[in-house]
């Protein structure tokens, strides 16, 4: 960990508008949208709406058409005699920016590869340089901890970019021995405009996973951040013009999701879009690409993730990982370990001992100091996780500790056990994205095994065990793109992570990354005189 400084308990908000360009802009609707502090419940900024137009086009004899702004919703309009067309201004404006900065012969193409790596260390030194402002600014646009924002988020954001800014100049395709007196090779392509769009729980962090893999492969982006969070991304743009990016290469344009966010998954000039988030949304994003132009599509969206501990493991140990992997971030996390499978022998101890570690958990505000677990990020998370403790409740789970708010003011919810949890309660079966961990008991590997796959998630899984044989059963046999054996989510940026079935689909970080942002192309070149 790395030394903490003194956070900034009241941050500036520098830069509240549209990012297109290397310079900010204000929405072209005019409208803008609030966002709050989840600690205090405080407004923090009005910030430039990006969003999907409704025109009405008046044709003019003698030059172009004349644009009128007629509404702001989302509707197609017509009039008699006037024709109407939805338009996705913000969007198209940052989408045209991204073309043409994507253009054969733009600075950002003809730059070389290790250039492109250089304007990458940069921006990571100057993240470095505003690290404490950046923390600072997810504490209370996010609610995290300070400590937490500082050494886990920020430290990844730099990993990220810079591991990505060695990558630029390595990135190869091979030469391939085909039939006949043929030079035959292949060149991996950037695939072109990347619209990427991101959620709140680690506004910056999610950022840079998409980010560094796009630069590193040369494509140009159109980022949209997430309505709850967008205060940390709209103030990388200044980062990037510091650096030395050309415009267009980055485009940051917060908005709503059906309307800023759709308009960018529908976009017939988006050659590819990037999304994590929720399943539901994850599908429509899908088939926005599959009524649009096709764009590629990757996915991280949500998990069920089971823990499997058992009975030769470290008690101590494994209680204390399976308590940080459902209760860190406030259990707003995709890879949660959201199912505790905990084996008949020790079960009725680890109970004890988890509702122990979850009664001693410290919950705050984040600029208090050993502060552990902030608020949930929005009243709409908050409700939801107080009905499914309602719901586990209800169905006959028992209740260790927690199980409400704390506090008057604040999305505060309490650190709550659930245990003896049947699998097909709610609490089992849908994400909860908060501090509320369920233990289920098991008795033998099979049965683990059987019900920690069945659900339609497939995103991570835990093992805790001491046997080998077993470690390596689970690894071998869990539907999920990540197992972690006597550890949980060591957060490995040079690994891949993604998704199973309803998990999602692509994988991100590490070098497979970099396949989900180059497009392969075969060159096949006749050489008559060649002799080989
Ligand atoms: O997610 P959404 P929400 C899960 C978690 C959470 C639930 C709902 O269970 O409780 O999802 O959270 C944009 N077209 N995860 O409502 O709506 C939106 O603006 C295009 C898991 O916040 O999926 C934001 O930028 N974009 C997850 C992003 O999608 C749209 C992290 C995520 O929002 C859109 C977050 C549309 N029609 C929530 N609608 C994870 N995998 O880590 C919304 N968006």
């Amino acid at each position: 960990m790395s030394e903490m400084p003194e956070p900034i308990k009241n941050p500036d908000i520098h830069s509240t508008k549209i990012f297109i360009n290397n310079e900010y802009h204000d929405s072209v609707s005019g409208k803008t949208f609030p966002v709050y502090n989840p600690a205090t419940e405080e407004k923090l900024a009005d910030v430039q709406e990006g969003d999907k137009t409704t025109f009405k086009a008046t044709l003019q004899t003698n030059s172009q058409p004349q644009m009128t702004l007629l509404t702001t919703k989302s509707q197609p309009w017509s009039g008699e005699g006037q024709e109407a067309m939805v338009g996705y201004v913000d969007v198209d404006k940052a989408v045209a920016a991204a073309r043409a900065a994507f253009k054969i012969g733009s600075p950002w193409r003809t730059m070389d590869a290790s250039q492109r790596g250089r304007l990458m260390h940069k921006l990571a030194d100057l993240i470095e340089r505003e690290r404490v402002y950046l923390a600072s600014l997810e504490v209370v646009d996010n609610g995290k901890p300070f400590a937490d924002a500082y050494d886990a988020d920020l430290g990844e954001v730099i990993n990220v970019i810079r591991y990505y800014a060695g990558w630029c100049d390595k990135i190869c395709g091979k030469t391939i021995p085909a039939d006949g007196p043929m030079f035959c090779y292949t060149r991996h392509e950037p695939v072109g405009v990347c619209g990427q769009i991101i959620p709140w729980n680690y506004p910056l962090s999610m950022f840079t996973w998409k980010i560094g893999p796009a630069l590193a492969c040369g494509n140009t982006i159109v980022m949209k951040p997430a309505e709850q969070t967008p205060l940390s991304a709209l103030y990388m743009g200044k980062l990037f013009t510091e650096a030395g990016f050309p415009p267009g290469v980055i485009n940051i344009v917060p908005g709503y999701g059906p309307t800023a966010g759709a308009a960018i998954a529908e976009h017939m000039d988006v050659d590819k879009v990037a999304f994590t988030g929720s399943t539901e949304i994850g599908r429509i994003i899908q088939q926005a690409a599959g009524k649009s132009n096709l764009k590629r599509v990757t996915l991280e969206l949500g998990g069920k993730s089971p823990v499997i501990v058992f009975a030769d493991s470290d008690i101590d140990f494994a209680v204390a990982n399976c308590h940080h992997a459902l209760f860190w971030n406030m259990g707003q996390n995709c890879c949660a370990g959201s199912r505790t499978f905990v084996e008949e022998g020790i079960y009725d101890e680890f109970v004890k001992r988890s509702i122990e570690r979850a009664k001693n958990r410290k919950v705050g505000e984040g600029f208090q100091s050993g502060v552990e677990q902030g608020p949930q990020v929005n009243q709409e998370q908050f409700d939801k996780i107080l009905g499914l403790i309602e719901s586990g409740k209800q169905e006959g789970a028992k209740l260790g500790c927690g199980g409400k708010r704390t506090g008057e003011k604040g999305y505060f919810v309490e650190p709550t056990v659930f245990y003896d949890v049947k699998d097909e309660m709610k609490i089992a079966q849908e994400e909860i994205f908060g501090p509320v961990q369920s233990i289920i008991k098991f008795k033998s590997i099979e049965e683990a095994i059987d019900r920690a796959n069945n659900t339609t998630y497939g995103l991570a899984a835990g093992v805790f065990t001491k046997d080998i044989d077993k470690a390596l059963t689970i690894a071998n046999s869990i539907q999920a793109g990540s197992v972690w054996v006597n550890c949980y989510d060591p957060g490995l940026i040079q690994a891949p992570f993604g998704g199973f079935k309803m998990s999602g689909n692509g994988r991100e970080l590490g070098e497979y990354a970099l396949h989900e942002y180059t497009e392969v192309k075969t060159v096949s070149v006749t050489n008559f005189t060649c002799g080989d």
